[in-house]
């Protein structure tokens, strides 16, 4: 096929595509309609597709790739695991060395009360571990009707059936429903739920009582845990006010609840710490962790746990909970050297003292475009809402789909972003440099001035 010119090469590919590949996330029929764009290749912050154009990926694939691509160093790491060792489990009292360095590599980058690492395959099947984990523990303590977990709208834990229910997607909740024991609150989303004349810090007080109302409503003996993200990644990069995680602690302190920090997107520095727990100064009792972990290289996730829970489940006979890549010796070789990488280019210092807020400064000057109605983020994650009335906050009407009507533009002149509903968000490599940045709000600035032309 690569003999061919890049057009019929890409149209046999998207025709066996068509043909024989079921995508993730997708309307299928939209997508055989248009043709998928083939990625082809990607070194540094660019990918490439068949066609030959150059994207900036200011999405780091899928919130994943955090040292960038074409590491080759991650390559060979891979290769010489797999002739030493391809796979090995750790179920029936045995384990790699991979995944006994790891487990301790990552412990040490962890926040302090952090006991044990275990590990899975995905970011999903890290909360179907909580998920078991908490009802275990709780059992284990004598408490097994401590079972709800407390989860919020609008947030995503994976789609798996545990993570599909925990995370607050209601389009996704409509596919089938979700499992028992798990209660929704309201996410601290100020600029969508605040109420007239509330302040931010108001307004995060409020939102973190929706968990103390719902704990009061279902008797603190029946709540196990309550679950979310640092930052809300997929439902559209919400930082919450800064007076909402210490009362969400106090509030799971107050009543005797595990608290479940879902890093699977902030995780491994995206947040200018190793973990978004240390930049908020949150004491979670798990954390979930994935992408960044490896950089996507490979495919593997954990979860962090405190040394409370850790001790009870230690304590408490088998727990009969693990998957057969759960330490997985290739993943976990290659997870082991992308921190390496991360350590070696001071990528975590790099994105809370340089790169970090120099993307947010550009972030902000953009909240002045007439299109943009708030600009949200943190160091090396950021979103725009769009409105069509700053001023009232009105969004545009639906069908108008301005967010992705941008992303399209962006996309079209080689820079990759997400929407979400009407936000824009981006979560780029955390190797970008300030030059590609440049690039990428240059980028961006042209997709919204021609949006704008086009909708005036
Ligand atoms: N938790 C969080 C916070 C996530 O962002 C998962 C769990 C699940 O991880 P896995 O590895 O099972 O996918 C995620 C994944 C999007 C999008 O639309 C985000 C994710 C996955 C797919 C799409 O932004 N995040």
């Amino acid at each position: 096929m690569n003999s061919m010119i890049p057009e019929q090469y890409t149209a046999a590919l998207q025709q066996l595509d068509r043909d024989n590949y079921l995508h993730p996330f997708t309307d299928s029929k939209a997508l055989h309609a248009k043709g998928t764009r083939v990625i082809t290749k990607a070194k540094g912050v660019y990918i490439y597709d068949s066609e030959g154009n150059r994207i900036l990926d200011a999405m780091a694939g899928l919130w994943c790739v955090n040292i960038g691509y074409g590491h080759d160093e991650l390559a060979d790491v891979a290769a010489e695991q797999m002739r030493q060792l391809a796979y090995y489990n750790s179920f029936f009292g045995t384990a790699n060395v991979p995944a006994i360095e790891l487990a301790a590599k990552v412990k040490s980058l962890a926040p302090d009360n952090i006991g044990h690492i275990f590990f899975t395959g995905s970011g999903s099947e890290a909360n179907d571990t909580n998920l078991r984990m908490v009802r275990h523990y709780w059992a284990q303590k004598g408490q097994p009707e401590k079972r709800t977990i407390i989860a919020r709208n609008n947030g995503y834990h994976g789609s798996t059936v545990a993570g599909m229910s925990l995370g607050g997607m209601e389009f996704m909740h409509k596919q089938g429903g979700i499992i028992d024991g798990i209660e929704h609150i309201m996410q601290p989303h100020w600029y969508k739920e605040s109420l007239p004349g509330e302040t931010e810090a108001e307004f995060g007080l409020r939102a973190a009582k929706a968990l103390e109302d719902k704990i009061l409503a279902l008797g603190a003996d029946q709540v196990g845990a309550f679950i979310g993200e640092p930052i809300q990644g997929a439902g559209g990069v919400i930082v919450p006010p800064a007076t909402y995680w210490p009362e969400i602690q106090r509030i799971c302190r107050q009543y005797d609840i595990l608290l479940i920090l879902d890093e699977v997107i902030t995780g491994f520095g995206r947040t200018g710490n190793w973990f978004a727990a240390q930049t908020f100064n949150i004491e979670a009792d798990m954390i979930p962790f994935a992408k960044g972990l490896s950089s996507g290289y490979l495919p593997i996730g954990g979860v962090a746990i405190s040394q409370r829970v850790a001790e009870v489940v230690i304590g408490g006979g088998e727990f009969a909970h693990g998957y057969t890549y759960s330490g997985h010796p290739v993943a976990a070789a290659v997870a082991k050297a992308n921190i390496e990488i991360i350590e070696r280019e001071g990528l975590v210092a790099k994105v809370a003292v340089e790169t970090g807020p120099y993307l947010q400064s550009k972030l902000l000057a953009l909240g002045d475009h007439p299109l943009v109605g708030q600009v949200r983020g943190m160091a090396m994650v950021g979103a725009l809402e769009l409105v069509q009335d700053k001023a009232t906050r009105t969004p545009f009407a639906k069908d108008i789909e301005i967010a992705a009507k941008v992303r399209d533009c962006a996309v079209a002149s080689g820079l990759m972003v997400r929407a979400v509903g009407d936000s824009l968000i981006m979560s780029p490599p955390l190797c970008i440099t300030k030059e590609e940045i440049d690039e990428l709000i240059s980028l961006l600035s042209q997709a919204l001035d021609k949006v704008q032309a086009e909708v005036q």
